[in-house]
């Protein structure tokens, strides 16, 4: 494959933004790979500056549920244009997409529109702390909430897959407040919790974990968080910004059956356009400027070609039997995947919830961020990098998610799984 058209753009990108890419994961630095620089996409077909073609994984991070360049999304967006594309006002289209949410998942009865889920989940959070007069805010370690000051600690995505610590410019005194604890360890939460629960805000969590590769909850951990918020009246919030839409119509919380005071939205909800959103029960967020004091802002919130974007993917997706396609899809690919591995000789573990997809080389099952570093990187880099060369876009991070579309056809799913095969015998 010629990728001499990346690399010029890549050799300018450098010298003009830092590390040539506009989010760090995108620069594939863990895998030993440059980025590759897209020319455009169709369906589950993603196309370089060389005219290479790859099946696409990533799919934007997860908003292309539909597949790229969905007709109804497309013709959507064509029509806004035609009455503008930013106002600073509100408009229809921004109160027909918090209906629509609202209607999806129950725990939402107010919702604000936002731009990315990195404010989305920062406004949660100063919202818990606003509601409660109280500072403390836990996490848990390998999850990733966007990049504010407070959720930047012990972090998943791109802070684990550059191995960053932390990041340098969180002052001491905002960082004290945030505990990371290990996912899934329900017996580290009671124990916080029963030292320091009176002063906690809030709670976040990933109610499937997304960016320390894929970790489902274990039995009793969401409905430990649950329990353990309401006993010390702390808000629990799920960051759904991933999972929303995405696991099921109603999020992490409609499968489980463990329902929130505040839900993170982002990704799908955009259609492919920048939203983020964060919703909850009434009380909650009539704390919210202009109702109530607690502040938050956003020249495009509510952008109306973003919300066109979102409303016609949720009316889409929405329809019978698109979650049920799109499970099969995914379970066809990791058992697959699975069967390609144990062929090879391979430790693989894989984890699937709906279609969010992940598999650790590794041979232990995965359950926290603990476990899922003692993945073998290397071998990772060396399969990211063979699947490239066979024209299958994956996450170039051990760390990161893998998404089906409705895009993907048994024909992409079974070249897949023919170049998984070649590229894990070679290794
Ligand atoms: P954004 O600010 O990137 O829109 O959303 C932050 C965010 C919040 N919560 C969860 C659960 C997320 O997964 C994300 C962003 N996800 C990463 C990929 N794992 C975005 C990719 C990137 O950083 O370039």
């Amino acid at each position: 494959m010629d990728f001499s058209n990346s690399q010029r753009l890549f050799d300018r990108a450098v010298k003009l933004i830092p590390g040539g890419v506009n989010s760090p994961v995108r620069a594939c630095q863990s895998v030993g790979a440059e980025p590759l620089f897209i020319d455009r996409a169709e369906g589950c077909l993603i196309f370089d500056a060389d005219g290479n073609r790859y099946i696409d994984y990533i799919g934007s991070w997860g908003p292309m549920i539909l597949g790229h360049r969905h007709p109804a999304v497309i013709e959507a967006i064509a029509k806004v244009l035609e009455r503008g594309t930013s106002f600073g006002a509100p408009t229809d289209l921004e109160v027909q997409l918090a209906q629509m949410v609202i209607d999806a998942v129950p725990s939402v009865e107010i919702v604000r529109m936002v731009n990315s889920g990195t404010e989305a989940s920062m406004s949660a959070v100063r919202l818990a702390r606003g509601a409660t007069q109280r500072e403390l805010i836990i996490k848990f370690d390998g999850c990733y909430h966007g990049h504010a000051d407070t959720l930047l600690v012990a972090a998943g995505s791109g802070v684990a897959t550059l191995g960053i610590p932390g990041s340098p410019g969180i002052p001491e005194s905002i960082a004290q407040h945030t505990l990371s604890l290990p996912y899934n360890d329900v017996d580290a939460l009671h124990k916080v919790m029963a030292e320091k629960g009176e002063l906690v805000a809030g709670i976040i969590v990933e109610p499937v974990a997304g960016n320390m590769g894929l970790v489902a909850p274990q039995k009793g951990f969401l409905e430990t968080l649950r329990e353990l918020c309401d006993r010390y009246g702390s808000i629990l919030i799920f960051d759904e910004v991933m999972t929303g839409f995405r696991v099921a119509y109603g999020g992490a919380q409609a499968l489980y059956g463990i329902y929130p005071d505040l839900s993170c939205f982002g990704k799908i909800i955009g259609g492919g356009l920048p939203v983020g959103a964060y919703g909850g029960k009434r009380a909650l967020m009539s704390k919210v400027a202009p109702q109530g004091s607690v502040y938050q802002a956003g020249t495009l919130s509510g952008n109306p070609v973003a919300m066109a974007a979102g409303i016609a993917t949720l009316e889409h997706i929405q329809k019978a039997g698109f979650y049920e396609a799109l499970d099969q899809k995914a379970k066809h690919l990791l058992s697959g995947l699975e069967r390609a591995a144990q062929k090879a000789a391979i430790p693989v573990q894989t984890q699937r919830v709906g279609s969010m997809l992940g598999f650790f080389f590794n041979d232990r099952t995965v359950h926290n961020f603990a476990d899922a570093k003692t993945s073998d990187l290397e071998t990772f880099a060396a399969f990211y990098s063979g699947m490239r060369q066979a024209g299958i876009y994956i996450a170039p991070s051990q760390f990161e998610a893998l998404f089906i579309s409705a895009a993907h056809q048994t024909e992409h799913i079974e070249a897949t799984l023919e170049a998984a095969e070649r590229v894990l015998a070679q290794l």
